[in-house]
């Protein structure tokens, strides 16, 4: 799906799942000069803000178990039309949460809070962005902003 252009499709639900991975729970209360200290509360709201602004709506499901975030993948399939997706720590080790992804064929946006290529060489890889539209990493929470904007803009609606 990556690269393709998709049409306007009138009966496509206005809803987009915002799904976070292990340990982003913890988002504002530790480590502050790699994550800031916004909460996911802060990121998840901001999502939801940038949303309505265009019409849509968003559901929000954060988990520290890669089970729960593959249901809710499976799960977007039937009243979502895009996934913005910080797989924490699994980005770089989850081969389930990207087969799970390709098969939805939902367009996904990757977030990650901080930039990972400037981190540990282990933070480079990611399982994820080969089956993702659009990567954003480095830019705080407004990488949510950013790709519910930028992936209702490559909903075409
Ligand atoms: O930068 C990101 O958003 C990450 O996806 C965050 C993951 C990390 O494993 C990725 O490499 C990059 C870690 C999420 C844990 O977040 C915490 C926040 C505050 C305190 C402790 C953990």
């Amino acid at each position: 799906m990556a690269g393709s252009v998709r049409q306007v499709d009138a009966s496509l639900p206005r809803r987009l799942l915002v799904l976070n991975g292990p340990n982003l729970n913890l988002l504002g209360t530790r480590e502050p000069s790699v994550y800031g200290s916004d909460t996911l509360a802060d990121a998840e709201r901001l999502a939801g803000e940038t949303a309505a602004a265009a019409g849509w709506d968003v559901r929000c499901v954060q988990s520290n178990h890669e089970g729960v975030l593959i249901d809710a993948i499976h799960a977007a399939r039937t009243d979502c039309s895009g996934i913005v997706l910080n797989p924490g720590g699994l980005t770089h080790t989850s081969v389930a949460l990207r087969d799970a992804l390709a098969g939805v064929d939902l367009p996904v946006a990757e977030v990650h809070i901080s930039n990972v290529h400037r981190r540990e060489e282990f933070r480079h890889h990611s399982y994820v962005s080969g089956v993702a539209e659009v990567v954003i990493a480095g830019a705080g929470i407004n990488g949510y902003r950013y790709a519910v904007q930028q992936l209702i803009a490559v909903l075409g609606t």
